[in-house]
């Protein structure tokens, strides 16, 4: 038995350190490794016995041809040759009878390592492919906090240890980030106070002195009528404002006024005394720190409640103050420079269309400019992930359309392939991985040689640029040439990283300059007034649900179980998800004449999709909860939760709104109302 470093690969900001126990070149146990510096040895339920996934029977071993109907799931082996030199032939047809730009890949995080994430990008910008603009998780999120701080660095999260005051601000962190979840243990018996602030009683609520639910979408107004309350009663951070802000004047004058908490109490669902208490113990305390989760950003006014959150942490001089802030992630791009795997050079010039991949219905609709004819998709599963399924699958059902799916699992994208290629796990290839919710790094080598016949990301493309001719350079390196070359390029980040520990597979800590907590923004301040964005000021927007027709607010959250719809191939984890539920509150499910377990249909204007309801008080009247992105092969119906969801994007940064939408729900026997 050998022992192995690797790291988790799945997208989890948490980055944990895994040892592996290899027999025979088969790893037959995972667990977490005690000296990364973030994870210390735990990991969370779904990467323990991680051997589980990469020895599942059901991994895809060899390249698969379709022989039934597209989305039947009936395919027969072929060689890998076959199918690289079939793919290279009808991209090449495509290429010359309808451009380039008839190519589409759609590709996010199946796995996050640098090389094998971007692995596709090189090959496509060489090919003169429509690009993919990635922002079905959090571009909301990042304009807002853009708008509001620039490209200022995020903190450290384990600031947060030195904080008296932890808000967990759309953050189902026990599912999402479990290893902060410790910090905030460990703050919380030295004294810290928690606040969660959601939508319904996740199992994060546990863990906070005060749970603060509000309505969906309504979180920018909260925080104006906190900062209402501060700026009235004289509770701002004026000297941290008047250093560091820019803007504070215009909010007061022409914003605040208009969200007093009896206004903020109709928006939000608040009593107006809540309101005035909260804000008067977020002014109390010493070091106010925000952990600011992706819920609350998936909504047509996402990049706005984020704005409006960074200016409540603006007026109360969080920022100022050892421990405190606002923590929406960490920054990557300064350690490492990923156009050395990502090639933007190659691309041809004009740049080629570039496609939001939360509208990939339209995308593949046969009316959409200049068609799509050629989709390829790898570590993706947008027949499940993406909004508007029912737009999706109607698109990748086209006889006409070329599919090329790279995959681990015979997921629902794969079934609608005419190609499916085997891609091979984590354990299965080198990689370096850098965390987004700590500063570590980590250089992963394989633990074991790759399942079956399956392939690496990067292989992939190396024998796709081949078969199509492509002569550069940049396809004849292997990952770790790339790997090497990354942490070539110079990183104040990476001054005095420690080389020989990450050669030998440990993670180890990325530096924060010293000035991390300077505003690099064009004012060189927090920026509540941006002159150069379409809403210049902080203000509250409806979201685009705020007083649809349908009565219920429709929430599709994560599942602790699972990710994405990662992990829905294992059994037990399906089945400790608790299979494909849909949850309503007693008095929802009375109103209805729905008890626990009936078989419901969630409908709205786009599907309709059969659940297991379930009934819990933990979720408030009006709201609907789907936790989980299920695979349609066990799913009770024909449909999963994104049948539900819109292809609408955020205000700002094109983001997705997959919280931001409407239903009502009926027996599954009931007639369509
Ligand atoms: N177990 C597990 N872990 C995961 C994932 C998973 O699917 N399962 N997904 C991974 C990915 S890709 C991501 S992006 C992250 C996301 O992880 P988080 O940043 O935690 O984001 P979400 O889970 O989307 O939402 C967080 C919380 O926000 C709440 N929320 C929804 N709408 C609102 C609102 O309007 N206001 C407020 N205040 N709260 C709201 C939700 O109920 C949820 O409890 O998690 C990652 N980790
Ligand atoms: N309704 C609803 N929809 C959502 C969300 C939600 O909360 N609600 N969350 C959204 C968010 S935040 C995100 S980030 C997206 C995530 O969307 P995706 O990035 O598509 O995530 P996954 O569903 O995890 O699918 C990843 C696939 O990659 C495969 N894979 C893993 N490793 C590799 C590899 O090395 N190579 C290859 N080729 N394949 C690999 C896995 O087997 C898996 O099938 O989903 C979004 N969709
Ligand atoms: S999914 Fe997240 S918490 Fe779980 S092992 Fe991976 S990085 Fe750690
Ligand atoms: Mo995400």
């Amino acid at each position: 038995m050998t022992l192995a470093r690797s790291a988790c690969p799945y997208d989890c900001p948490d980055c944990c350190g895994l040892l592996v126990e290899v027999e025979a070149g088969r790893a037959v146990a995972v667990k977490g490794d005690p000296e990364h510096p973030y994870s210390r040895g735990t990991l969370c339920p779904k990467m323990n016995d991680y051997q589980r996934q990469v020895h599942s029977p059901q991994r895809l071993t060899t390249p698969l041809e379709r022989v039934g109907a597209k989305g039947e799931g009936a395919f027969r082996p072929i060689s890998w040759e076959a199918a690289v030199a079939r793919i290279a032939e009808r991209l090449r047809e495509v290429a010359a009878r309808h451009g380039a730009e008839a190519i589409l890949p759609y590709s996010y995080a199946g796995t996050m390592g640098l090389v094998q994430r971007n692995a596709g990008h090189a090959f496509f910008h060489r090919l003169g492919a429509s690009r993919l603009d990635r922002t079905i998780c959090a571009s909301g999120k990042e304009a807002g906090w853009k708008s509001v701080m620039g490209a200022t660095l995020g903190l450290d999260p384990d600031e947060a240890a030195k904080s008296d005051l932890i808000v967990m601000w759309g953050l189902n962190a026990v599912a999402t980030n479990l290893h902060f979840v410790q910090r905030v243990k460990q703050a919380r018996a030295r004294g810290a106070r928690v606040w969660a602030i959601d939508t319904y009683e996740t199992p994060t609520a546990a863990l906070a002195d005060e749970q603060v639910l509000v309505r969906p979408g309504s979180d920018g107004a909260l925080a104006l009528g906190l900062m209402h309350v501060l700026d009235r009663d004289g509770l701002t951070d004026r000297a941290f404002v008047e250093a560091h802000v820019q803007g504070h004047e215009a909010l007061r004058a022409e914003v605040l006024p208009r969200f007093p908490p009896a206004r903020v109490a109709e928006v939000t669902g608040l009593a107006p005394e809540r309101i005035e208490a909260l804000a008067r113990a977020f002014a109390a305390a010493r070091a106010p720190f925000i952990r600011l989760g992706n819920g609350l950003s998936r909504y047509g006014n996402g990049a706005m409640n984020v704005r409006c959150i960074l200016g409540l942490s603006a007026l109360a001089g969080s920022f100022g103050r050892d421990g405190g802030g606002c923590y929406a992630g960490s920054s990557g791009s300064e350690a490492f420079d990923v156009s050395v795997v990502t090639r933007p050079d190659l691309m041809p010039s004009p740049a080629p269309r570039i496609v939001n991949m939360n509208r990939l219905g339209e995308a593949l609709a046969p009316s959409f400019p200049n068609p799509v004819k050629a989709l390829f998709v790898y570590h993706s599963n947008p027949a499940a992930v993406a909004p508007d399924q029912n737009a999706v699958l109607a698109g990748l059902a086209r006889e006409d359309l070329f599919t090329v799916v790279h995959e681990r699992f015979l997921t629902d994208t794969a079934r609608y392939a005419d190609l499916v290629l085997p891609a091979t796990s984590s354990l299965e290839h080198p990689d370096l991985y850098r965390s987004y919710g700590h500063y570590a790094v980590q250089r992963a080598r394989p633990a074991i040689p790759p399942v079956g016949e399956s392939k690496p990301n990067w292989e992939l493309f190396q024998l796709l640029a081949r078969a199509m001719g492509f002569e550069d350079e940049v396809f004849r390196r292997s990952a770790d040439d790339l790997i090497d070359a990354l942490l070539a390029r110079p990183s104040p980040m990476r001054e005095g990283l420690d080389r020989a520990a990450l050669e030998a597979g440990r993670a180890v800590p990325l530096r924060l300059p010293a000035d991390a907590r300077r505003f690099r923004t064009p004012s060189g301040k927090m920026e509540l007034l941006n002159p150069r964005e379409a809403r210049p000021l902080l203000d509250h927007l409806p979201t685009h649900e705020d007083g649809g027709a349908l009565p219920l607010r429709l929430q599709t959250g994560v599942n602790p179980y699972t990710l994405n719809s990662t992990f829905m191939d294992r059994e037990d984890l399906r089945a400790k998800a608790g299979g494909m539920r849909l949850q309503l509150s007693p008095a929802e499910a009375r109103a209805r004449g729905l008890s626990e377990g009936d078989a419901v249909v969630a409908w709205n204007g786009l599907g309709e999709v059969r659940f297991t309801l379930h009934v819990s008080a933990k979720i408030p009247d009006g709201l609907a909860v789907a936790e989980g992105v299920w695979w349609i092969a066990h799913a009770p119906g024909d449909r999963t939760v994104n049948a539900l969801t819109s292809q609408r994007l955020s205000d700002q940064g094109g983001g997705s709104t997959f919280y931001d939408n409407r239903v009502d729900v009926r027996r599954a026997e009931a007639a369509p109302s």
